[in-house]
């Protein structure tokens, strides 16, 4: 049901359903605040340095910061504006948009499954899918009326960023360049923009509890002013802190197959505040569904032996919904 947005209403206090038993609480005043998640300059001529800091990040935290990544920053200022004008849209315009059926291809919704679980995420979402975009952007918004071409152009853009990051990431484990991508075959894309209002008690709930994600690369465009990411590093909650012109990189689980364990897919997740509404964009990079994954063969040795079985992604995706958000990590499930 609409009624169910946090997006169409104040609040004053979290309704019991949000409310996380005290054992799974975010515990903010533990997290480390000050920790930079690695940076990588994509500009920056020595290509061999960039791929060795890719592949550092990706062995080390599984997640990396790209500056200079090649979409303009005047897009990204609009994706941003025509997102927050988008959930200021009145109850009754959403609520045309609103589905709780993870089976739709675009969707307004809210928390992560709500037919499933038990406690409820501080969290509305526009859950897109943008590959292939003629065959998608009619049915995506029409109000906020540059909606479709803001994010179509920057469902475009990030793409080609995606590629070029498989690129190096494809280098950075001794593959050759164009091996992810002809691996994971015509992927498929979706994205999740998502809308978190401030809390009045951020300590008992989350935007977005601890995930790992079950698709091969994400992007983030994070807001700019509002921190809210948390990477699980070392056995500590770290927050990513926003920086200027940044895209955040996290590799799903499909590389962390991939790359026969070598490189890691990493829980994260998104706390709220209790002042600022905060938003973010992730783009989804998927692999076709019934292409066949698993550990690239050439990193599969004597002394490095498969890690994982082989699965399609089909296979993975309907495991991954079937679960709560925060259960154990699903690929453990596809262990040799
Ligand atoms: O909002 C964020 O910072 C994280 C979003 C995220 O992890 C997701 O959409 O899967």
């Amino acid at each position: 049901m609409a009624e169910q947005l946090l997006s169409t209403a104040v609040h004053d206090t979290v309704p019991v359903c949000y409310v996380r038993p005290e054992s799974q609480r975010p515990r903010l005043a533990e997290v480390v605040a000050g920790a930079r998640i690695p940076v990588v300059d994509l500009a920056c001529p020595d290509r061999a340095a960039v791929v060795s800091a890719i592949g550092d990040a990706c062995r080390s935290h599984g997640f990396f910061q790209v500056l200079n990544h090649g979409i303009d920053a005047g897009l990204i200022g609009e994706v941003m504006a025509v997102t927050r004008e988008f959930f200021r849209l009145p109850p009754e315009e959403k609520a045309k948009l609103y589905s709780d059926d993870p089976a739709r291809k675009m969707r307004l919704s809210t928390s992560f499954n709500v037919r499933k679980e038990t406690v409820h995420n501080w969290r509305d979402y526009l859950r897109l899918h943008c590959h292939p975009l003629d065959q998608f952007v009619p049915d995506w918004p029409s109000n906020p009326p540059d909606f479709k071409e803001t994010m179509s152009t920057y469902c475009k853009e990030v793409r080609a960023l995606g590629f070029r990051l498989y690129e190096a990431i494809s280098e950075s484990l001794g593959l050759e360049a164009g091996y992810i991508g002809e691996t994971l075959g015509e992927q498929e894309q979706h994205m999740a923009v998502n809308f978190y209002p401030p809390c009045p008690a951020p300590e008992l709930t989350y935007g977005l509890p601890a995930h790992m994600d079950p698709n091969a690369l994400t992007i983030l465009l994070m807001d700019q002013e509002v921190a809210g990411l948390q990477v699980l590093n070392g056995g500590k909650w770290v927050a990513v802190n926003p920086q200027p012109g940044a895209l955040v990189v996290n590799l799903g689980d499909q590389l962390q197959a991939l790359s026969n364990g070598e490189y890691r897919s990493v829980w994260h997740r998104a706390v709220v505040n209790s002042d600022r509404e905060r938003l973010s964009v992730a783009s989804f990079l998927c692999p076709c569904n019934g292409v066949q994954l698993g550990p690239a063969k050439k990193l599969v040795t004597e002394e490095t032996p498969a890690v994982y079985r082989n699965y399609t992604y089909d296979e993975y995706y309907k495991k991954f919904w079937s679960r709560n958000l925060d259960q154990e990590h699903c690929l453990e499930l596809f262990r040799t």
